[in-house]
């Protein structure tokens, strides 16, 4: 007889939970934030009811606590094929494509997290995961040692890949194979506290560059940070120090608004662990960190253009010795040519919106997408912001920056290969602004429809 599959969403659920509790066990510290970050989002939803109903109508409220995003770095295309393989089990997909080499980072990434609305709503758990460009490594011998050091590893499990390969026969796996599947793959992600190499090795690949260390001299792709999402990142912020927290200096993206877009970032510097390696030496490496995040509404082609063109503004402006409060200020002046009210980024075309109908209005005029605007004067049509479920290139180069300590590497030619990089995945990157498209459209298209029937 046929058996009932656990769902992906389910499954990823899971996971994301056993990786928090893992990250737990291990950083302590990311215990500590988490505790900070829910006292805030309480804090904030309790001075503000408005604000706590327009989380609930829009089905937001719900996963504010199980939200957060992880990050890892892999060393080859192999290993970023696998994982793609990996995370299809918890119905996660590659969605993005980002050029770090520009930012003296030699790697580039994309994100996997799910795409449905359903599956978004029920835990939107993203990675954003990185493949070291060892073509980008100037010396021959270096290139091709860290390239033999890392065909030596498989870091997957013998169990987890039995049980991928069992999902794509299947289409899906029972609740035994993925309760145990989850436990198998969290063994990727595990830190070891002992190195691969002999600590002249380390050395040598360390000197190249501190990221090239951290992924070729371990068994596998520790996660590097998991990131909850808060609704005041400012106050966070703020508190860090009191609960012995060290923040980085700034806050990444854009400045705090009313109308909040895209994503802000800040996170706490790399702790210093120590590590045995292969020759029995003692050493330190410092890889991991704690970050959060606040994130706003999801913007059009047009607005990201017009994000991305007042952030180079405010880059070349900004004033010297600046603390995060004067980066802010200065952040704050340059975005008042963005439209701070949903109305005018709507009709201004600059961000993405959900649509619902509203029942029991009587609707004056046509119902169709031209009258989009009278419908919802009318009340007939209601609007809630979309949430951007991505990441931004010049944050995530912030943050790599902020914790591979003072190291400072020139810029490695910027060359973007997104080409490359797919063929690396086995696939194309989704392309994000087209799912924003797409979504807002459906549900517009949905709600008329509802109105009219
Ligand atoms: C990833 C850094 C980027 C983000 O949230 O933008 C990132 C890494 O350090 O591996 O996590
Ligand atoms: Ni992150």
């Amino acid at each position: 007889m046929c058996s009932a599959y656990v769902s992906s969403d389910d499954i990823r659920d899971q996971f994301s939970k056993a990786m928090s509790a893992m990250y737990q066990q291990e950083v302590p510290q990311y215990g500590t934030l988490l505790s900070l970050v829910e006292a805030v989002n309480q804090a904030v939803l309790a001075a503000n009811p408005a604000l706590n109903s327009e989380l609930q109508t829009s089905d937001e409220l719900a996963r504010i606590n199980v939200e957060r995003h992880g990050a890892i770095r892999v060393g080859s295309p192999a290993e970023l094929a696998m994982l793609r393989r990996m995370f299809a089990v918890m119905g996660m997909e590659p969605v993005g494509y980002y050029d770090l080499s520009a930012a003296g980072v030699p790697v580039h990434s994309t994100a996997f997290r799910p795409v449905a609305n359903s599956a978004l709503k029920r835990n939107p758990f993203r990675v954003f995961t990185s493949l070291l460009r060892l073509e980008l490594i100037e010396k021959a011998e270096l290139r091709q040692q860290a390239s033999d050091i890392l065909s030596d590893r498989d870091i997957f499990t013998a169990s987890a890949k039995t049980l991928i390969e069992r999902f794509e026969q299947q289409g899906g796996l029972s609740a035994a194979d993925a309760e145990q599947f989850v436990q198998e793959a969290l063994e990727t992600f595990r830190w070891h506290d002992n190195a691969t190499v002999d600590l002249a090795t380390y050395e040598r690949l360390h000197n190249e560059h501190r990221l090239i260390a951290d992924v070729v001299c371990f068994r596998g792709p520790h996660i590097n940070h998991l990131t909850p999402r808060t609704l005041d990142i400012d106050e966070v912020q703020r508190r860090m120090p009191s609960v012995g927290i060290d923040p980085k200096a700034i806050i990444e993206g854009p400045p705090r608004r009313h109308c909040p877009i895209l994503l802000r970032q800040t996170s706490f510097k790399a702790l210093e662990e120590t590590i045995a390696f292969a020759d029995a030496a003692e050493g330190k490496h410092t890889a991991r960190f704690g970050e959060i995040e606040q994130r706003g509404i999801a913007l059009t082609r047009k607005g990201r253009e017009l994000y991305d063109r007042l952030l180079a503004a405010a880059k070349e402006t900004a004033p010297q010795a600046a603390g995060n409060d004067a980066h802010q200020a200065h952040l704050s002046e340059v975005f008042q040519a963005f439209p701070d009210a949903y109305t005018t980024l709507r009709r201004e075309g600059l961000a993405f919106f959900h649509y619902q109908a509203v029942q029991g209005v009587s609707v004056q005029g046509a119902v169709s997408h031209e009258q989009a605007d009278s419908l919802i004067e009318q009340g007939a049509l209601r609007v809630t912001p979309m949430i951007y479920e991505d990441f931004l290139p010049v944050s995530a180069a912030g943050i790599f920056q902020s914790n591979l300590g003072g190291d400072s590497h020139d810029n490695y030619a910027s060359s973007a290969s997104q080409q490359a990089f797919e063929q690396a995945l086995g696939t194309a990157a989704i392309d994000e602004i087209e799912l924003y498209t797409q979504r807002q459209q459906a549900s517009l298209e949905q709600a008329l429809a509802q109105l009219a029937g």
